[in-house]
């Protein structure tokens, strides 16, 4: 009793101190809307844990050493709660440390942060006035202090780690039984919102910082001495011969097909089009049907990072989530100064692939996420998010509203694996017996209902007076990871052993011009910034890694190994190189185009090394900040 009764004489400030961290974690998140009911659990456990590790130590000290320590950490977890609270209320999304370290807090904040105080910040002081209250209570010897000895340290300590493990490891453990592995918390990080909703925002702010410290190194002094002399090496090819100008001053609107294979494009199942509104759309425009997507682990997030930057998206990281605070000369941003209002749509959670984090550097000037939508029925029965119909027939009011000229990046969900549809959207008729596999129907299911949506969307646009005054584009984010294009026979056309994986539909909309037909030219994501910059008639900055499709006299599409940012294929205009396994250029294939020819090896070795260097300079300039080394 004795004992316990001394025990408690140190304990018990640091334990309402963790108590109060609890809450705070909590309250913060309740406020933003972002506990999971079936996260909460997981929450309370690991911001357990945390407060013990952060709170737990100061056991270890003598009196007066103790509540300066207390004080320290109270003061550093105050800080980083009303850091968070405020930039969230801002911003909606996270603060990273990279956003401190490259764009600097003061300035996004600066201005605003008064309009952002509110009473709910004191529950984040909470632990410091207890600190005050105590502190009072001891000069006033309402209770006495004591010192624990050597071996009572000790004990606390394992306790501490103990009981610290244990709460990350019960975490761990839930993570890997639900998802099969715990990646989902460090590096496959979809959607910060769910990771902060299941480690609370403290957690997130101290693994973000680690990420951040770890990267920090993989630019080395020889990767910047190459970047400079890569970039010097550069030649401009830059022509503005074909289509300068073709679309002055039109809207653009970029639609972002979620999943969408050119595997089904012109394809049919038992007598009924697959795609019919984008086999239209492919006539009426200029069809591309050799163009394929650059994703990396950052699947739709890369595909619009190609898009918006016209840099290759890291083999190995997500650079939305991860260097979403680089400086980047992205198209939203050349559009804005040049007179476009600039709109980001998608109906899905602004944190989802920290979208409402990277847009504004982007140059993105307004996102209207899923928070802006009506669902009027719940599509996605596997993937949450808004249907395609809600989405498009919302975003058409939406778009008539924009001050023009505007560019406006629509980009799907309903497509999304695993694909599946309610009963009465599924409107393909499939062949019975069918030889395809359930996610393979699933998916064509899919695939015909999104392409419903949007010829809907089209032909209520050619109703408005905005259709012609618009350059419309429209593509697939990646592959559907289905072996579709197999299944649907499609493979046989193509290149003979070159996988079609990742070959996704483009069509670009000029009302009123002469782009229209088909064409095979090999291109790929990052290629079309300038391209459509060349079609509004703007010069885009030297920095961009991507060709004018119109106008390269280099076309080129590489693909890479996703894992080891290794190249797997290249296609350019007279030539194609193909890996091999053993990953060694010489053990790959060289063949000459169109004839399809193999070709002693030598012959692809200029442009496999080139190919080689600009995708290592897109990493370094991503991984090191470095776009003004490209200037
Ligand atoms: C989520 C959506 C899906 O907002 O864009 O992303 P994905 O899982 O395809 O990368
Ligand atoms: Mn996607």
């Amino acid at each position: 009793m004795q004992r316990l009764k001394r025990y408690l004489q140190v304990i018990w400030l640091p334990l309402i101190l963790v108590i109060i961290f609890v809450i705070q974690t909590w309250a913060f998140n309740y406020w933003f809307g972002i506990t999971p009911g079936l996260y909460l659990y997981r929450l309370i456990i690991v911001s357990l844990s945390l407060g013990i590790a952060l709170y737990g130590p100061s056991l270890l000290f003598r009196k007066h050493s103790r509540f300066i320590y207390l004080f320290i950490i109270s003061f550093c977890i105050s800080a980083l709660f009303i850091a968070q609270f405020l930039y969230f209320s801002y911003a909606g999304a996270f603060l990273q440390i990279s956003a401190l370290a490259y764009a600097g807090l003061a300035t996004t904040l600066t201005g605003t942060i008064f309009t952002l105080l509110t009473p709910k910040l004191f529950i984040f002081l909470i632990n410091i006035v207890l600190l005050i209250l105590a502190l009072i209570l001891i000069s006033k010897k309402k209770y006495i202090e004591i010192t624990l000895s050597k071996k009572e340290k000790i004990i606390a300590i394992l306790i501490i780690i103990l009981i610290t493990v244990g709460g990350y490891w019960f975490v761990l453990r839930l993570e890997k039984k639900e998802w099969g592995s715990t990646s989902r918390l460090y590096t496959d990080v979809y959607d910060l919102n769910t990771l902060v909703g299941k480690l609370g925002i403290i957690n997130f702010t101290f693994e973000d910082g680690l990420k951040y410290l770890l990267r920090s190194n993989k630019v080395t002094a020889s990767d910047v001495d190459f970047l400079k002399q890569w970039s010097q090496g550069r030649i401009n090819s830059t022509s503005t011969e074909r289509y300068f100008g073709l679309a002055k001053n039109r809207n653009v609107i970029i639609i972002q097909i979620e999943s969408m294979e050119n595997a089904v494009i012109n394809q049919q199942t038992n007598g009924q089009e697959i795609t019919p509104n984008l086999n239209q759309l492919a006539k009426e425009g200029l069809y591309f049907d050799n163009f394929y997507a650059q994703v990396g682990p950052g699947n739709t997030a890369d595909a619009e990072f190609a898009i918006t930057n016209s840099l290759y998206p890291l083999p190995d990281d997500v650079a939305f989530v991860n260097y979403a605070h680089n400086d980047y000369d992205a198209l939203p941003k050349l559009l804005n100064n040049n007179n476009y209002h600039t709109y980001a749509l998608h109906g899905d959670v602004p944190t989802f692939w920290n979208r409402s984090s990277i847009y504004p550097g982007l140059g993105y000037q307004k996102m209207f996420s899923k928070n802006d939508y009506q669902e009027s029925r719940v599509v996605g029965v596997g993937f949450a998010g808004l249907g395609d119909e809600d989405f498009f027939s919302q975003s058409l009011p939406r778009l008539e509203k924009l001050v023009q000229p505007f560019l406006a990046t629509l980009i799907t969900l309903s497509s999304h694996t695993p694909f599946e549809l309610p009963k009465d959207l599924q409107t393909l008729t499939l062949p019975n017996p069918t030889n395809l596999n359930w996610l393979q129907q699933q998916y064509l299911e899919s695939v015909h209902y999104t392409d419903k949506a949007l010829g809907e969307f089209i032909y209520q646009l050619k109703q408005t007076n905005l259709y012609d005054n618009s350059i419309i584009i429209i593509y697939g984010d990646h592959q559907s990871y289905t072996d579709i294009s197999d299944a649907i026979g499609y493979n046989k056309n193509i290149f003979p052993g070159l996988s079609n994986d990742g070959r996704v539909p483009l069509i670009i909309l000029a009302p009123g011009t002469d782009l229209q037909g088909t064409t095979s030219t090999p291109a790929s994501q990052i290629d079309l910034y300038p391209t459509i910059a060349n079609l509004l008639g703007i010069v885009p900055p030297k920095s961009i890694l991507g060709q004018d499709i119109f106008n390269t006299k280099t076309p080129v599409a590489v693909r890479r190994n996703v894992i080891t940012g290794t190249i797997n294929i290249i296609l350019a205009s007279n030539l194609a190189y193909k890996y091999s396994e053993s990953g060694i250029y010489e053990n790959g294939q060289c063949f000459e185009l169109p004839s399809r020819k193999p070709l002693p090896i030598d012959n692809c070795r200029e442009l496999y090394n080139q190919q080689q260097n600009t995708l290592r300079a897109s990493d370094i300039v991503v991984r090191g900040n470095l776009l003004g080394l490209l200037k």
